[in-house]
């Protein structure tokens, strides 16, 4: 027992935040730091440590290190106030967070030699044991990641706010080739990076009725008794920011079971009644939609989005009133993004909060909800665009029903006078859909309450104004914007891929990682014959590093030096997986006619996961898996082809992935990829685009070059043009090479066993409606896929065509993506964090 009072006990002087301890970015540092961990925290000795203990010691160790930062800038915030970035997101695919924040910190070298110390060789090995959290879907769920991460390396306050799933996207398994799900259980060894903050948690109610009365003041007020609560407990991840002070904040609510009303239940006796609330309200949060862009429609999906945004925006309104700042001041405290319509619920949660709880009048309350949200758009795809029937969400959210009423009445009225008589004009615009059963439209409240609507790609903002949203942008001109998307540089290349990041270092210097726009010096060697060598050399070590986890996950062999073709991304037929495989049997067929002399030796590679419901999607992946069953079996495709569909594609796997790919296939049908973020990635990392004019395809075209581009397929236009003509493909495929000959191996079930009934449904699919068109631009592609090989052939033309990919990247950065936001529609600064002591430096 000690009696010391707390003032000798050794604290971090005030406004300091720097245990020297727990702070010190050494090597020694970082050693004591898991040793203390693993006594104190894990009840281990270091000799009985396991991997996953010291991932655990060492993820505490590295925490502690951005405390300091994380606690400095809420200190900072409360004292200067500051507008902060709220960033609204149903889905953060944040990915491996220990070796991020390793190299946000810049102590690699530190916790490798921390490690070694426990006899660990190298630090790769307890990277292995991180299980990520898989809470997104796809690229929607990994931009949000990135944003966060740009924010806070450009030292923008930010908050990204989201839901805690308990089960995040299901792992795949393949079983006979067809995709298995699997639950991720991602918290099953628990997650050291979150803090829960139960002292935070918010109510949220749902169901039940309105009722109205006057106020003490005699003013008509309305209040919501909902049926049911649930209580959102904070979760939160700190996100630093690159080599800088800044730590924002990832705010993920958990839903929990309200105890007021457990405790009601039981008090009359209704025990199971309890329980049941209790269970309700906490499968909440229990898992993620795994559909990636099609709306569902559940209930419970509902019930989720309204749960998060309401917890949030209550957050962001007492932030306010524990600064004694008035609710008039929310624009100037908050800026809110609604990434896409899955938190479109807030326009009606923020009007509610703030005329029904702070008593503001409508006017008030719209100036402040309309200043406050803008809006992104992620997808054309009509399947996408969320609705409610009216039955379901005035069920729900009885409250929130009666004001988007009164929010479509007043804006209704002001279009009726914009454009008098005019009621196709109406309905089109209305928030209401009356076509087929009544139902709410999310993007349409969305938009008509947001300051800034934005598309993630040139083309797709284009899309947005003219084919989406023709009335609202001919209302509105002003409001309708793009911010091309954009990916972070650290983890996609400093982190990913090493080596290269070394070779950059090592010739243009390290200023890269925060302006990637350095990258640009690269090509003052696009012809030092030497360097591009090096360049190729680079590329094939990665790759080897590639065909060694693939020959540990599937016992396949594959070659470093043939070329690696590699199409990794959601499986959705509109992204057209199916174009590539048949394209690999026609070269398959080559091969066995003799034919396919002039055919560079491929590595194709696929990965993705398909929505559990997705028939067709699920059967592309059976249809590729059987490809590779016969390919691969073949010994006269040894040294020429081999197909690989890697399993559980994820974050952690990509960054396998994207660093060691020579070609990224980016096929989707003109007008139906947004933007794409893998494209960025693969770029970067010096792989050649063979792609659409589609999303940001066509800005990665503009930027690298078209001669560093392999180009095919129809446009926009001239898919529309296809489609206006009547697009009969049966009558184009006897004309169409190779495509017959193609077809019929399938057809008679040559890569099922000789089984004709497996991808029959593929097969009249694409023969028949052919909703995607892959048949109308099968020719094309073939074209450019023997362009590429050609390209191959050639290696120091390839490898300056790489090394111009990567140099000109810059503009894909997200850092370049954020800025545009903050300057054009967050109004956003930077924020500065200075820790006024001494921390010990690696
Ligand atoms: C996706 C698009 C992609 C785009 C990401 C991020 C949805 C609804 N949309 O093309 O399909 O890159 O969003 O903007 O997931």
């Amino acid at each position: 027992m000690t009696d010391a009072s707390p003032s000798q006990l050794r604290l971090p002087t005030p406004g300091c935040f720097a245990d020297p301890d727990r702070s010190g970015l050494t090597a020694d540092g970082v050693f004591d730091g898991m040793t203390e961990h693993l006594f104190y925290t894990l009840g281990k000795l270091a000799p009985t440590a396991s991997h996953h203990d010291l991932y655990v010691a060492l993820s505490y160790a590295v925490r502690d290190r951005l405390m300091t930062r994380y606690l400095a800038g809420i200190e900072a915030i409360s004292a200067t106030p500051t507008r902060v970035v709220a960033y609204l997101s149903a889905e953060f695919l944040i990915g491996p967070q220990l070796g991020n924040n390793l190299l946000m910190l810049g102590i690699q070298d530190e916790a490798s030699e921390a490690l070694r110390r426990f006899g660990i060789d190298s630090l790769e090995e307890i990277l292995e044991v991180e299980e990520e959290p898989g809470l997104g879907n796809g690229g929607l769920g990994r931009l949000a990641a990135c944003y966060l991460e740009s924010l806070a390396s450009l030292e923008i306050p930010a908050t990204g706010y989201g839901i805690r799933y308990e089960f995040g996207i299901f792992d795949q398994l393949i079983r006979d080739g067809w995709q298995v799900e699997i639950t991720d259980k991602w918290l099953k060894s628990g997650w050291p990076w979150e803090l829960p903050r139960p002292d935070q948690a918010c109510f949220v109610g749902f169901g039940g009725r309105t009722e109205s009365y006057r106020d003490s003041e005699g003013d008509y007020r309305v209040r919501w008794i909902p049926s049911e609560h649930a209580i959102g407990v904070p979760h939160d991840v700190p996100v630093l920011g690159y080599r800088v002070n800044t730590c924002d904040r990832l705010r993920l609510w958990q839903a929990e079971a309200s105890e007021s009303f457990d405790f009601y239940a039981f008090n009359i006796g209704d025990y199971y009644g309890a329980v049941e609330e209790k269970v309700g309200s906490e499968t909440l949060s229990k898992v993620l939609y795994p559909n990636d862009g099609t709306d569902e429609g559940r209930r419970l999906r509902l019930k989720q989005q309204h749960f998060f945004v309401s917890c949030s925006l209550q957050d962001m309104l007492r932030s306010l009133e524990l600064r004694d700042l008035p609710i008039s001041d929310f624009p100037d405290h908050w800026s809110v993004q609604l990434n896409d319509t899955h938190p479109a619920i807030a326009v009606a949660e923020l009007m509610r909060l703030l005329i029904d709880h702070k008593h503001l009048s409508w006017d008030a309350a719209w100036d402040i909800t309309t200043r406050s949200l803008a809006y992104t758009n992620h997808t054309l795809l009509p399947e996408a665009l969320e609705k409610w029937g009216l039955d379901l969400f005035g069920s729900l959210l009885p409250r929130h029903l009666e004001l988007i009423f009164e929010i479509n009445r007043r804006f209704l009225q002001s279009v009726r006078l914009k454009y008098p008589g005019n009621d196709a004009m109406l309905r089109s615009v209305s928030i209401i859909d009356e076509t087929n059963g009544k139902a709410v439209r999310m993007a349409h409240l969305a938009t008509v309450a947001s300051h800034h609507v934005n598309g993630v790609a040139a083309l797709h903002s284009e899309l947005v104004r003219t084919q989406l949203f023709p009335e609202f942008a001919a209302l509105w001109p002003e409001k309708f914007t793009n911010v091309t998307n954009g990916v972070t540089p650290r983890r996609w290349i400093a982190l990913a891929n090493p080596l290269l990041r070394e070779l950059l270092d090592e010739v243009i210097g390290q200023d890269w990682v925060c302006n990637l726009d350095e990258l640009r010096r690269l090509e003052a060697f696009q012809n030092d014959s030497a360097f591009l060598e090096r360049w190729g050399e680079t590329k094939l070590a990665v790759k080897r590093q590639l065909a060694h986890y693939i020959h540990r996950q599937s016992g396949l062999l594959v070659d470093p030096s043939s070329l690696f073709d590699v199409q990794v991304k959601r499986i959705h037929e509109y992204k057209r997986q199916h174009l590539n495989a048949l394209q690999v049997i026609a070269q398959y067929l080559r091969i066995k006619n003799g034919l396919g002399d002039d055919l560079a030796p491929r590595t194709v590679i696929f990965g993705g996961k398909a929505a559990p419901g997705y028939y067709m999607a699920k059967l592309i992946i059976r249809f590729i898996n059987g490809i590779a069953e016969t390919v691969n079996a073949d010994p006269d495709m040894d040294g020429r082809l081999r197909v690989v569909f890697l399993a559980d594609y994820n974050v952690t796997l990509g960054q396998r992935v994207y660093p060691a790919s020579d070609l990224s296939e980016q096929i989707s049908t003109a007008g139906l990829e947004a933007s794409g973020t893998g494209n960025m990635k693969f770029a970067m990392n010096g792989a050649l685009t063979i792609g659409t004019l589609d999303g940001a395809n066509v800005e990665i075209r503009e930027q690298v070059g078209a001669e560093n581009f392999f180009l095919f397929g129809h446009t926009t236009d001239g898919i529309e043009a296809v489609r206006a003509q009547g697009y009969r493909p049966w009558e184009l495929i006897a004309s169409i090479p190779e495509l017959p000959e193609v077809l019929q191996l399938v057809e008679q079930g040559h890569f099922s066993n000789g089984d004709t009934e497996l991808f029959k449904p593929l097969l009249e699919n694409l023969t028949g409606r052919d909703p995607y068109y892959v048949m109308a631009d099968f020719s094309d592609y073939m074209r450019a896929q023997q362009a590429v090989s050609q390209t191959w052939g050639d290696r120091t033309t390839w490898n300056r065509m790489s090394l111009l990919n990567t140099a000109r990247t810059g503009f894909f950065s997200s850092d370049r993506s954020i800025r545009d936001y903050a300057e054009r529609i967050w109004q956003a600064e930077p924020f500065p964090v200075t820790i006024s002591c001494e921390i010990d430096e690696p």
